[in-house]
């Protein structure tokens, strides 16, 4: 792996915590335990380094206490495989529920997107996240010495800094957000606003997916705490309040360009796109992956399309739309009314436009394997990216990583993290505007060739540049307070260009 063997900024040991470990753990009636592996492109740049620092990944394997108890020696002997070690931290269902799906999922989540009316802030939310947080930090603690660097994950683990904090642990400590950081009005509604604020301050470096997401947390920081002093500009930036340090960059997270554009050219793929091709004899395929979840704008993209179809007839029977929903949480009532939602709209869609020889809309409620969804990403003349407010989005960057003949067009939401890096050759829309979804809908479908293939290649190039590997070393070195890795420029959302 060419780009995980540069060398590392320096060679401390690194400890990964995440709300879910890379794996997940089962038991077999018969008593046997299973790992199942996961993947990705930040499993796969982190594990080098990983093995390169002898380091640690601590998260939930999907095991309560009990199970974990019974699960430590295969734990310790699959460790031995991976080249790293693997620690479990066990959760009850009573802590799954009230910090996973309570606090992370019904308070933060919605938050941090953007939802206010979808929070339910219940306190027994909160003091299920300080516990389980408590819970984490003891195993955390447990394995750090000095001198190594521990790499927090995400919106589940905020106050995991402090709690090291209270145990002794001097080492350094990074937190990347994956989602948005909210704007200051909104983070006010938290009723534990000071409290996460206090938890965050904590940690050494914050690293975020944009430059907005990162002023949005200077501005909530600076009113919380008055006083604080902001200093210098760029990637890394400095907030020193009452005496202590908080570094807070942004580091617009990637993929793994080839583990894209690798599978996209194999045999395999290729006979599945020629298939994919000949199932859509003169027409163009427009896709749509998306988790199931309020934050992706499912609802609003169908309508955008519905308009389309009804406002330019010359696209009917010359596009279809493939809608792929990945089912998650599915333990929260309100994904399942909005999964209803979704099969009413397709329901009127295809009742509305179907005829002899076309189906406007073929909508997948389920999971593809990794050649399924490479292929569809290279077959697809476009691809529908609009949510209503994401962190980054990765499958707009993996589209064009497997968009090989370098023709698809994307359109994407100016509302998504991955705008900040592509908004100059993507087609942006706001995907609460569904009059400007479809025009852009109409404007990808009839794009001059070599238009569309300038466009992608600079959003391939662009890509390829601030790949996840490009991520992890920048990270890292800001995290040893050395200089990150020069990256593209920092660029924020331009109101002229949108
Ligand atoms: P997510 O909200 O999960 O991640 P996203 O960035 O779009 O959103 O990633 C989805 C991932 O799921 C993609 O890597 C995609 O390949 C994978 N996937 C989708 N459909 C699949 C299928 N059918 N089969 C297999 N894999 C599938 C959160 C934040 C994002 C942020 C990421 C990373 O919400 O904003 O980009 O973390 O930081």
């Amino acid at each position: 792996m060419t780009n995980a063997g540069s060398p590392a900024p320096n060679d401390e040991r690194l400890i990964v915590v995440s709300n879910r470990l890379p794996l997940v753990i089962s038991e077999s009636s018969a008593g046997e335990w299973h790992l199942e592996r996961g993947s990705g492109g930040l499993v796969t740049a982190i594990e080098p380094v990983l093995k390169d620092t002898s380091g640690v990944w601590i998260g939930w394997p999907g095991l309560g206490p009990e199970g974990l108890a019974r699960a430590e020696g295969f734990l310790e002997t699959k460790s031995d495989e991976l080249g790293y070690r693997v620690r479990g931290v066990g959760l009850t269902k009573d802590e799954r529920d009230a910090f996973y799906l309570g606090f992370a999922n019904q308070v933060i989540w919605p938050l941090f997107h953007d939802f206010p009316a979808q929070c339910n802030f219940d306190p027994a939310f909160w003091a299920a996240y300080r516990q389980v947080n408590e819970k984490f930090a003891e195993v955390v603690a447990d394995e750090a010495r000095e001198g190594d660097f521990i790499w927090s994950h995400d919106y589940h683990l905020m106050s995991l800094a402090q709690e090291l904090r209270k145990r002794g642990v001097e080492s350094q400590i990074g937190f990347f957000l994956h989602i948005p950081f909210p704007p200051r009005d909104l983070f006010l509604k938290l009723p534990w606003r000071q409290d996460v604020m206090e938890a965050l301050l904590h940690y050494d470096l914050i690293g975020f997916q944009t430059d907005r997401d990162r002023t949005n947390f200077i501005n909530c920081f600076v009113s919380l705490r008055p006083g604080t002093e902001v200093r210098g500009s760029g990637r890394v930036m400095e907030l020193e309040f009452e005496g202590h340090t908080l570094r807070v960059g942004v580091f617009p997270i990637s993929i793994d360009v080839d583990e894209f554009s690798g599978p996209a050219r194999s045999p395999e793929v290729s006979e599945r796109v020629a298939r994919l091709w000949a199932e859509f004899p003169g027409r163009k395929m427009i896709l749509g992956v998306d988790r199931l979840d309020y934050s992706k704008g499912i609802p609003h993209k169908l309508e955008g399309y519905r308009l389309a179809l009804a406002r330019y007839p010359e696209l009917q029977s010359r596009v279809s739309l493939v809608q792929l929903v990945v089912p998650s949480r599915e333990d929260i009532p309100e994904y399942d009314q909005m999964k209803r939602e979704i099969e009413r709209l397709v329901g009127q869609i295809s009742g509305e436009f179907t005829r002899p020889g076309w189906v406007p809309i073929h909508y997948q409620y389920g999971r593809w394997d990794r050649n399924e969804l490479i292929a569809h990403y290279r077959a697809a003349a476009v691809a529908l990216v609009t949510p209503l407010k994401d962190g980054m989005n990765l499958v707009a960057k993996e589209f064009c990583s497997a968009s090989l003949e370098g023709n698809g067009v994307l359109i994407l939401s100016e509302h998504a993290g991955a705008t900040a890096q592509l908004q100059e050759d993507a087609i942006l829309v706001n995907p609460y505007d569904v009059e400007g979804v479809a025009e852009a809908i109409y404007r990808a479908c009839t794009m001059p060739d070599d238009e569309r293939k300038g466009r992608m290649q600079r959003m391939r190039q662009k890509i390829r540049k601030e790949d996840i590997y490009w991520w992890v070393r920048s990270f890292r070195q800001a995290a040893a307070g050395e200089s990150p890795e020069e990256g593209l420029p920092l660029d924020v959302y331009l109101p002229s260009r949108i």
